[in-house]
């Protein structure tokens, strides 16, 4: 047998440096005659702006110069769907004649330090016309709305809900909320002669389209340009989009010749960069007497911000509420319309779960309210309308992969048995306290076949890996997938190591680099695993036959007959007839001409993958106490029953639920950003925007249900967002059981209880 490190919770590699702080962030980097970067920022949530001064600031100390929207050339980023319905509105790198919202970039100040460039940035005086309120947003787009789809029109929808025994109607809401990663949005920019090159160190999930994004706004070829991800302070879907300030700080290196570098401070964070997660759903559903789930009509509005976010758009969200609000359930006859509002707010990003912790949220609580009136148990109306013979096409177009919808549910109803007495003990001694639970699928590694229906212009879905063997038998794999906080090192690693039949020490992983990767679409939308791993194993998978080709010479066997195990490569069933992996990588370096010429020049393949998707599958139950008093939210217990397919590492995979829920859970109880009447950020600091802490979580249990996917190369599954989409809907359900409540939004906030 092979050994095989899949399944086996490999500490993480990256780890040692980053705890011993010696990762390499872009705050970390500096470079000779380096300009610091200050954005001057529109007060303004609405303004035209009339006139630009820079001279006071231009004259400040360590001022090397002040750029505007007219100094680049009104340079913008622009994101399109090829659809209709769809407005497409430019992005300006800098705004130019009129500001959208407060915290809009407007000028940029370039200093020998920091501190100089931010007092200089006072300096640059800006003339502005506030506009009156209801001024569009954007003159292409009167009413607001940027996108506006009906998904799914069933002409028997309104008989069906007209004729129903029960209707539930419910207006649920989520509030716009921070993806807050620990390092904030940064980049060094920098010409390099010699390669002629534009280099760009971006704290990014997706290097390739920051070049891409780049290469378009300046009007470069994307040879000219090098985008490099270092190390990454999370992203959680905030730094999957192209950042204006990287466009304005790359075009200010290229005009200048000099380094310059932008970090972000909180602050810019909080108010200036992308948001997620604004909605609001009207929904109407029809219920037989047995709670069958009949017919679902459901209207989705999706506050996007003032701007289309490059490459995604802002049609991210509605088209995702829209398509996949049905998730785990029968939904026989559906109607979904989902719209793109914009506002005068910062724009949205895919904030991990993009959507499906607010359509979890929708049809877990209609579940309960179903339940609720006629009279039944919540799990069976959920059990009644699962999800039960796979693959299945709903009538939303999607077809479901294998699952274990019902056991996880079953599982998880008899692990939390004991809950139930707890939490009878507890309100006995006059303690409000509650259990709720959500269950859902997570459609994971968008391939092109999948997201190509978004008929967006730049069309996300595979990725390309390269294995390669040096001469001494180490392997470096490189990847258009760009990890910052899942452990891909790790994983990618064990992937390859497993195929190879060398140990995971002997595999780096390289990422985050276009010129060392072929054109990929960078870590989101939990696709790391499935797509980028996927085309690892392949890659891999022919570097182990290219070395049972050369062991086979050597040892006069069949190649067939050559297994590769614990950096060995030896005859099936001859204990004796061996050879080391590294004397064979030796072989085929050094002594090519010992080798038949197809076996001949090196170790090396690349190959890629673009599946489908395939769905993980999650049951989350949570139990709160509430304080009569105050009525704030404790968590007490969590439990996740979860099932991603084949577990690569399942250390990594319990440390992405566990972020994941904390995520979720703070998306129920505190986190919101908030905004005055006239458009100015309430939560500018992290003294009014709650982030969870220790302090707000309890124990997080996780089990594992393995139903392997045969749309993944390893069988595995994605899951990176799985947390943070169950998350919320088992929080509020908690908090409805304890208080007897019907609550539709969140964050549930103490006052939403009276
Ligand atoms: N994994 C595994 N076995 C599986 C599935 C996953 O061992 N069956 C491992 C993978 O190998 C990988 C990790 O779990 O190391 C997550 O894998 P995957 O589900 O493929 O997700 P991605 O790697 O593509 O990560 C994206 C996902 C998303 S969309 C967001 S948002 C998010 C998240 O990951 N942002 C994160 N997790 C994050 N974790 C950190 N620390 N920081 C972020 O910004």
């Amino acid at each position: 047998m092979t050994t095989t490190w899949v399944g086996v919770s490999v500490p993480r590699k990256e780890d040692r440096r980053l705890l011993t702080g010696r990762g390499r962030f872009v705050a970390d980097m500096s470079r000779p005659r380096m300009l610091h970067a200050v954005f001057v920022r529109s007060p303004h949530p609405s303004a035209a702006i009339t006139a630009i001064t820079a001279d006071d600031a231009v004259k400040a100390p360590g001022v090397a110069a002040v750029l505007t929207s007219a100094d680049l050339g009104h340079p913008y980023l622009l994101a399109t769907l090829e659809r209709d319905e769809f407005v497409p509105t430019r992005m300006p790198v800098l705004a130019g004649d009129r500001v959208r919202f407060a915290g809009e970039p407007v000028a940029l100040v370039l200093a020998d330090d920091a501190y100089r460039a931010e007092d200089a940035a006072e300096l640059v005086a800006v003339e502005w016309a506030e506009l009156p309120p209801g001024t569009p947003v954007h003159d292409e787009a009167p009413d607001n709305c940027l996108v506006d789809l009906q998904m799914f029109d069933d002409p028997a929808v309104p008989g069906i809900i007209k004729s129903a025994p029960v209707v539930i109607t419910a207006r649920c809401a989520s509030a716009r909320v921070a993806a807050l990663p620990l390092e904030g949005r940064a980049c060094l920019a920098e010409w390099d002669d010699r390669d002629e090159q534009l280099v760009l160190h971006v704290s990014t999930q997706v290097p390739h389209q920051v070049r891409s994004g780049v290469a378009q706004a300046l009007g470069l070829p994307e040879r000219l340009i090098r985008v490099i991800a270092p190390d990454v302070g999370g992203g959680f879907g905030l730094k999957c989009v192209v950042g204006r300030e990287e466009v304005a700080v790359a075009a200010a290196a290229f005009r200048l010749r000099r380094p310059v570098q932008w970090i972000e401070d909180r602050q810019e964070n909080l108010t200036a960069s992308f948001h997620g997660h604004e909605q609001r759903y009207a929904v109407t559903a029809a219920f037989a007497a047995d709670g069958e789930l009949l017919a679902l009509d459901a209207d989705i509005e999706c506050d996007t911000g003032a701007y289309s976010v490059f490459p995604f758009t802002c049609a991210v969200e509605p088209l995702m509420a829209a398509t996949e609000l049905p998730g785990i359930y029968v939904v026989p006859a559906y109607r979904a319309r989902g719209r793109a509002i914009a506002s005068h707010k910062p724009p949205t990003a895919p904030y991990r779960g993009v959507s499906r912790p607010q359509i979890v949220l929708v049809m877990e609580r209609l579940m309960e309210k179903a339940a609720a009136r006629l009279g039944l148990d919540p799990l069976d109306v959920r059990r009644r309308n699962m999800i039960t013979t796979f693959p299945f096409t709903g009538v939303n177009g999607i077809t479901y992969d294998e699952g274990s919808y019902r056991e996880s549910l079953d599982l998880a109803e008899e692990r939390t048995s004991q809950w139930r007495t707890e939490r009878a003990e507890l309100r006995a001694q006059g303690l409000l306290a509650g259990i709720g639970l959500s269950c859902f699928s997570e459609r994971t590694a968008y391939g092109t076949p999948t997201m190509s229906q978004r008929r967006m212009r730049m069309t996300p879905g595979y990725d390309t890996a390269l294995v390669r063997m040096d001469p001494t038998g180490e392997v470096v794999v490189t990847t258009g997938t760009c990890g910052h906080g899942q452990g891909h090192e790790t994983t990618f690693a064990q992937i390859v190591a497993g195929r190879l039949g060398v140990d995971p020490g002997q595999v780096r992983l390289r990422q985050g680099d276009t010129d060392l990767a072929a054109y990929g679409w960078g870590t989101w939308g939990s696709r790391s695993v499935v797509i980028g791993g996927g085309a690892a194993a392949k890659a891999a998978g022919v570097v182990a036959d290219q070395l049972r080709g050369v062991a086979a010479v050597l040892l006069e066997a069949s190649p067939a007959d050559i297994e590769l195990d614990g950096g060995v490569a030896r005859v099936r069933g001859d204990a004796d007839a061996g050879v080391p992996v590294a004397e064979l990588a030796r072989i085929a370096h050094f002594q090519a001409h010992r080798l038949p010429v197809d076996l001949r020049y090196g170790l090396q393949a690349a190959a890629s993958f673009d599946p489908p998707g395939t769905f993980s599958n999650a049951c989350h139950v949570a139990m709160v106490v509430i304080d009569p008093g105050t009525l704030s939210v404790a968590l007490r217990r969590y439990l996740v029953v979860e099932d991603c397919g084949v577990v690569i590492n399942p250390l990594i995979v319990d440390g992405q639920v566990r972020g994941g829920v904390t995520q979720g859970m703070a998306a129920a109880l505190f986190e919101r950003l908030c905004y005055d009447e006239a458009g100015q950020p309430l939560s500018a600091t992290l003294m009014d925007y709650l982030a969870p802490t220790a302090a707000e979580l309890c124990d997080i249990e996780v089990i594992h249900l393995q139903t392997p996917s045969a749309h993944s190369e390893t069988g595995a599954k994605g899951m990176g967002e799985g947390g943070m989409i169950g998350g919320p809907a088992a929080v509020l359900n908690a908090i409805n059981d304890a208080l007897s409540s019907d609550v539709d939004q969140i964050p549930a906030l103490p006052w939403d209880l009276l």
